[in-house]
């Protein structure tokens, strides 16, 4: 067998096979990852390289009468592909005009997204760090993932960071748990996901041990399939968004029964006695009991009751997927599970207290070291606007219109040119018609892609990219246990460039190369910024080989310095001496802080608030359905939704829609239909797999199917956000509002349009 080198994707680690004279190389999974995933392993098929952006590309009407011409064609006309020089240059002339005429704040460089994998080309950092040195731009706060969550935590316990990074270990939870109470399941489908790159997957053998190691389980969700643990598992469906409702009338049981015991609330939180009132109905006529719960959540009182007595009675973890914050007043399901948490009394025993996210990607759980990483710096941004990163089509539709975050009030700068490398917006924002009409307000749009993506297909000018595979770059990611020496495997596909050489010859063009490049070519920076990790790693007692000895090592496997973690450990053991880094140093379940941006949606303790559309609410007469769109099982969001193993999962040649057979038979439906999704938002296409896996009133379409929109508005193809909400949580923390989406679903009986999404969008040779 000849050498394996290795590289990395952030849904796992692979050896590399080269290929005999002239084939392509194989992929393997990493040889120590017990359960590896199969996403991406056949990302080198000719099937995937079909669509890869080969040459530069811009769009016809941009390249003939310049910026802002005809900006609704984006999306359909064709493009002209040209030299890279010619490129380049029409890049860095309209970066100049802009800048000229406008200044920087004209440009919006936020790019989200995940791209690919590697330390070094990782494409946000990348243009960042150019949009920075060339004079700054507007950027984003925030993530899709956990807009409320990162805003709310650093005031009520820690860090969205500090939190993933220091979830109590696998291991301890079989060892010492109890009861498993999980608010949304714990998905293994998501586990095969970390970013960076997930080492060892340990998220089902994490289950799986704990359930034989006879932890209860109890899934309170709206579809049953997401908590898989090889033994049993109690299901409660919920209505979607009603959880903190549910959470509420735990509490009020809990404080009523004789068990609770005030001594871990008075040693360890700030502001019970400010919540209690409203909790018992003090404040506002309404006591939050299992009875009042189980009118909005549909979950029968005497289960809330009895649940709640089940908790005081076990060591029990209770843990909220990440999806629960991606909706209407998403702080509080996040607020009220640490506030619950804090009554049962358990955070930080081993076992026992919260988690948010176990199943949200493989980090939670992880006993490996807690090392830093290699970093490429990005600079320093000298332009103060931002926005919540939700709140793009707001932004561009609203220029000078104000918005608020976190207490302050900001405006909306107006943008002359979006620059995006590494992220998919017409995949992952919510409303895309509402984002098609925004996205033709900039005059230019300029993305690096690897591939034609909806994302791609709307932009004026296209600058192909080259993947992991193509390129060398350090494997790293948080708590993953090792880092890697990701060895090119193949040469770039077509004209395709490294975003760090496209963004050193722009620099050039723009007078700022020695700052951006500062001398170094990308094997230049590998040695740098792998060479400034080691005394980080030294900091936490990891020697890590010189940079020579890592790279002929391949991968240097950091297992042997796990150590198994307890959250919140230190700071119940002594909570004077381990403050929190919250206001008061406590968990804080009524924050002054928060309290004082005086917000009606965001008061200063948890609270139940109406969503802005669920099953209670009027408008579910017309569209009487729920729309889940979780993360789907056959890709990481929209990154190769046309491998054949993504295309594998589809189902009338869509992405699946899940539906319960009460809905489906009410509509005539049967499993294997094509179906359209619709509201008064957008409609989509979809193929029905009709399960008792998820409840009645509640449908499920996974994200990342490439929206492919025809003249008429319906998306051939199948992406959620042709329906969704684009409404910020609440005026405090502005995330994303997912999974707040009434819908319904009808037969599709005419002819299945074809999906052009996965064909070249056109391209014409320049004349
Ligand atoms: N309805 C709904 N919408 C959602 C969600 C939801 O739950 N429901 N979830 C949200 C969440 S949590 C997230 S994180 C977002 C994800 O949204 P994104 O992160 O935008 O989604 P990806 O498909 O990962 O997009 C990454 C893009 O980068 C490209 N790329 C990869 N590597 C490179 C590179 O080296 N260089 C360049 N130039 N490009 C590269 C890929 O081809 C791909 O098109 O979606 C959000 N959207
Ligand atoms: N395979 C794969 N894994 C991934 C990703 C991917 O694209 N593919 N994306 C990664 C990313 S970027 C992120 S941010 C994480 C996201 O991690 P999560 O947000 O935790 O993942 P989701 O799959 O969106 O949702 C988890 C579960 O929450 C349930 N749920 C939704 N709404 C509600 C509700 O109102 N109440 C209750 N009780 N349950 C609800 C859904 O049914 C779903 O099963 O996943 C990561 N993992
Ligand atoms: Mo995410």
């Amino acid at each position: 067998m000849s050498a394996r080198t290795y590289s990395a994707a952030h849904w796992g680690l692979y050896e590399v096979e080269a290929g005999a004279r002239g084939q392509r190389p194989t992929l393997h999974p990493w040889s120590l990852d017990p359960d590896p995933s199969p996403i991406g392993l056949d990302q080198l098929e000719p099937e995937v390289q079909r669509l890869r952006v080969t040459r530069p590309a811009v769009r016809r009407s941009w390249l003939e009468q310049g910026p802002g011409a005809a900006p609704r064609t984006r999306g359909c006309e064709a493009f002209v592909e040209v030299d890279w020089d010619v490129a380049l240059d029409l890049v860095a002339a309209e970066l100049r005009r802009v800048r000229a005429a406008f200044g920087n704040t004209a440009v919006f460089g936020g790019s989200y997204g995940w791209s690919s994998a590697g330390r070094f080309h990782h494409a946000q950092s990348q243009v960042h760090r150019f949009l920075n040195q060339w004079g700054g731009y507007v950027r984003h706060v925030d993530t899709y993932s956990l807009g409320a969550g990162r805003a709310l935590m650093p005031y009520i316990a820690a860090s969205m960071d500090e939190s993933n990074a220091s979830h109590t270990s696998w291991s301890v939870l079989a060892e010492h748990t109890e009861l498993f109470v999980g608010f949304g399941g714990v998905p293994v489908k998501n586990g095969q996901v970390s970013p960076g790159g997930p080492g060892r997957h340990r998220l089902a053998e994490g289950l799986q041990r704990m359930a034989r190691a006879g932890v209860r389980f109890v899934n309170i969700s709206p579809v049953r399939d997401n908590l898989v643990t090889g033994g049993e598992v109690e299901w409660i469906p919920i209505r979607p968004n009603t959880d903190t409702a549910l959470m509420l009338g735990l509490a009020y049981a809990i404080q009523q029964d004789n068990r609770f015991d005030r001594g871990f609330i008075d040693r360890c939180t700030a502001g019970f006695d400010r919540f209690l009132p409203y909790l018992l109905g003090d404040t506002d006529g309404v006591p939050k009991t299992p009875e009042w719960a189980a009118e909005i959540t549909g979950v029968p009182a005497d289960r809330i009751g009895c649940l709640a007595r089940e908790m005081l009675s076990a060591r029990t973890m209770i843990n909220a997927a990440w999806a629960l914050q991606r909706a209407a007043h998403g702080e509080q399901p996040f607020w009220m599970l640490v506030a619950l948490s804090s009554m049962v009394g358990q955070v930080g025993l081993p076992g026992g207290g919260y988690g948010l996210g176990y199943g949200a990607a493989n980090t939670m759980g992880s006993s490996h070291v807690h090392m830093p990483g290699p970093v490429f710096p990005q600079g320093q941004n000298p332009i103060p606007d931002f926005i919540p990163v939700a709140r793009i089509a707001d932004m561009l539709l609203k220029p000078g219109e104000s918005f608020t975050y976190q207490g302050g009030v900001y405006r909306y700068p107006e943008i002359r040119l979006v620059y995006w490398a590494g992220g998919n917006p017409f995949h992952h924002h919510q409303d895309l018609n509402r984002l098609t009409d925004a996205w033709s307000r900039p005059e230019t749009i300029v993305v690096h892609e690897q591939y034609w993506t909806p994302t791609a297909r709307f932009a004026d000018i296209v600058l192909p990219a080259t993947t992991s595979l193509e390129r060398d770059d350090i494997g790293f990611a948080g708590r993953e246990g090792y880092i890697l020496a990701m060895r090119k495997a193949v040469e770039p596909f077509g004209e395709a460039r490294d975003d760090y050489r496209i963004f050193a010859d722009l620099a050039a063009r723009l007078g700022v190369a020695d700052s951006f490049t500062e001398g170094l070519d990308a094997p230049g920076w590998l040695r740098r910024i792998y060479a400034e990790n080691l005394p980080r790693a030294r900091a936490v007692g990891i020697d890590l080989p010189d940079f020579d000895a890592f790279w002929a090592q391949g991968v240097v496997d950091l297992a042997g310095h796990d150590r198994p973690i307890v959250m919140h450990e230190a700071f119940r053991t002594d909570p004077d001496g381990n403050r929190l880094r919250t206001p008061s140093g406590k968990i804080e379940i009524y924050s002054e802080t928060i309290a004082g941006f005086g917000l009606p949606d965001c008061p200063g303790h948890p609270v139940w608030l109406e969503p802005f559309e669920w099953l209670g609410h009027e408008k579910a007469k017309a569209y009487p359905l729920h729309l889940l769109s979780d993360q789907p099982r056959r890709r990481l969001h929209s990154q190769l939704d046309h491998s054949p193993y993504s295309r594998a999962g589809k189902v009338a040649g869509r992405e699946p829609i899940y539906l319960n057979p009460a809905d489906a038979a009410a509509r005539g439906i049967a499993d294997g239909d094509l179906v359209e999704v619709f509201n008064d938002r957008g409609r989509c296409l979809a193929g029905a797999i009709v399960s008792d896996d998820i409840m009645t009133g509640v449908i499920r379409l996974a994200t990342g199917g490439w929206y492919d929109p025809a003249p008429d508005g319906l998306d051939r193809n199948a992406n959620p956000n042709s329906l969704t909400l684009d409404r910020g949580t609440s005026s405090f923390a502005q995330g994303c509002s997912a999974q707040t989406c009434l819908a319904d679903v009808r037969r599709f009986d005419g002819v299945a349009p074809p999906i052009a999404a996965y064909e070249s969008p056109q391209i014409e040779i320049q004349d």
